[in-house]
C-alpha cells in the first residue's frame, strides 16, 4: 500500500520543477547549469571580455621597481649553453592584458535523463609590456605588444539528471576538452637591448597547450520561495599531455538568484578557482619576463559576479530569445608567484531553444 502511494505521489509530482522563465538558467558563467527534455535542441554564444592590469607578488600588489630586482631563472641557464648574455634580473613587465573569449555552444537531450553538450571556444588575447634596460639604470626603453587568436578547445560533455522533484535537482557532468591551436607561437618583441626580434610567446599568450582534459562535476539547483540557489563544482584533469600544460582545475560556484519578473532575473554569484602552475616545459621560452617561468602560474582566485538574464522575442521561433550579461571582479588573488592582475571581466551571452 505504502509502495503505491509512493509512486502515486511520484506521478503527481510535476516533472516540469523548473519553469522556462528568465531565472531558469544560471549566471551567464557557469556552463552545465540545466538539462533539457527529450528531443530539445539549444544553442548559445558567449561573448567574454577578460581585463589585467598590473602585477601581483604571491597575492600583493607589487611595483615595477620591485619586479626589475627579482632574479631572471634564466640568466645561468642561457650562460651554460654558451649563449649571450641574459640580464641577472627580470626585464620585460607585462602592463596590461586583454583576453576576449567566444565560445559557441549547442545541448541536445536524446532523453530526459541524459543531456549531451558541445562546445567550440575561440581566444584573442593582446598583451601590452614594457623594456627595461637589462644593466644598470635599469631604464625604461620602450613598450611593445603581443598577440594571438586562433580556436583554443573543444569540448563534448554529457548532463545526466541524478535527482529532480520541484523543489531541486542534481545532475552529474562527464566530459573531454581537447585544446586546439598553437602552443608554440612566436611574435615580436622587443629585448633589453632595444633590439627587436621573433621569439616563442610566453605559456599565458600561447592559444592552447593542446592537452586532454577530463571534466567531471556535480550541479544542484534549489529553489527557496521565489528564489534560486546553486552550486556547482567542476574538476578539470589532464589526461593527455604535450611537453608543458596549463595546470588542472577546481573551480566552485555558488549563486542567488531572484526574479523581477517572468522575463527578467538577477543573480549573485560567488566564483572560486583554484588552478595548479604550468607543468612541463618549452624550452624554447625564456625570456627576462615573469610569464616564462612555469611557477608564475596559476593559484587561486575568488570573484563576486553580478548578472542579469532577459528573455525576449526577436527572432523567430517557438521559444524566447535569451540575452545575458554578467560582470565579474575578483575579491581575493592568491596566485603563484609573479603574475598579472585581473581587473574584470563582462559576459555577454545568446541561448535559444530550437
Ligand atoms: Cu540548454
Amino acid at each position: 500500500m505504502i509502495y503505491r502511494l509512493l509512486i502515486l505521489s511520484f506521478l503527481i509530482i510535476p516533472i516540469d520543477a523548473f519553469s522556462s522563465d528568465a531565472i531558469s538558467h544560471a549566471p551567464l558563467g557557469v556552463t552545465a547549469d540545466h538539462f533539457h527534455k527529450k528531443g530539445e535542441w539549444m544553442v548559445s554564444l558567449r561573448v567574454t571580455n577578460m581585463e589585467m592590469k598590473n602585477n601581483i607578488f604571491n597575492g600583493n600588489s607589487i611595483p615595477t621597481k620591485k619586479i626589475l630586482n627579482q632574479p631572471n631563472p634564466f640568466a645561468s641557464e642561457i650562460m651554460n649553453m654558451g649563449m649571450a648574455k641574459m640580464p641577472k634580473n627580470l626585464s620585460v613587465i607585462p602592463k596590461k592584458m586583454t583576453m576576449k573569449m567566444v565560445m559557441l555552444g549547442a545541448m541536445y537531450a536524446p532523453s530526459d535523463k541524459v543531456t549531451l553538450m558541445g562546445m567550440l571556444m575561440f581566444d584573442d588575447k593582446e598583451m601590452t609590456l614594457d623594456t627595461h634596460n637589462g644593466e644598470m639604470g635599469r631604464n625604461y626603453i620602450g613598450s611593445f605588444n603581443t598577440s594571438s587568436s586562433d580556436i583554443s578547445k573543444i569540448s563534448f560533455s554529457g548532463l545526466y539528471n541524478l535527482h529532480e522533484s520541484d523543489k531541486s535537482r542534481w545532475h552529474l557532468i562527464l566530459g573531454l576538452e581537447q585544446g586546439l591551436g598553437e602552443n608554440s607561437k612566436k611574435g615580436i618583441v622587443l629585448n633589453p637591448m632595444n633590439m627587436k626580434f621573433s621569439t616563442t610567446l610566453p605559456y599565458g599568450m600561447q592559444i592552447s597547450d593542446k592537452a586532454l582534459r577530463l571534466l567531471s562535476g556535480i550541479t544542484n539547483v534549489t529553489k527557496l520561495e521565489d528564489f534560486i540557489i546553486g552550486n556547482q563544482l567542476v574538476i578539470k584533469k589532464i589526461i593527455s599531455e604535450k611537453n608543458w600544460n596549463f595546470g588542472d582545475e577546481f573551480e566552485y560556484n555558488l549563486w542567488l538568484q531572484g526574479s523581477f519578473s517572468k522575463n527578467v532575473s538577477y543573480s549573485i554569484r560567488l566564483n572560486y578557482k583554484d588552478q595548479d602552475s604550468i607543468g612541463g616545459r618549452d624550452k624554447a621560452i625564456m625570456a627576462p619576463v615573469q610569464t616564462s617561468n612555469p611557477n608564475n602560474y596559476g593559484g587561486q582566485t575568488l570573484n563576486l559576479g553580478l548578472g542579469i538574464n532577459t528573455l525576449t522575442d526577436i527572432f523567430v521561433g517557438e521559444h524566447k530569445d535569451r540575452f545575458s550579461i554578467e560582470i565579474l571582479k575578483p575579491i581575493d588573488q592568491d596566485m603563484n608567484g609573479l603574475q598579472m592582475k585581473d581587473d574584470f571581466t563582462i559576459l555577454l551571452g545568446f541561448q535559444k531553444m530550437l
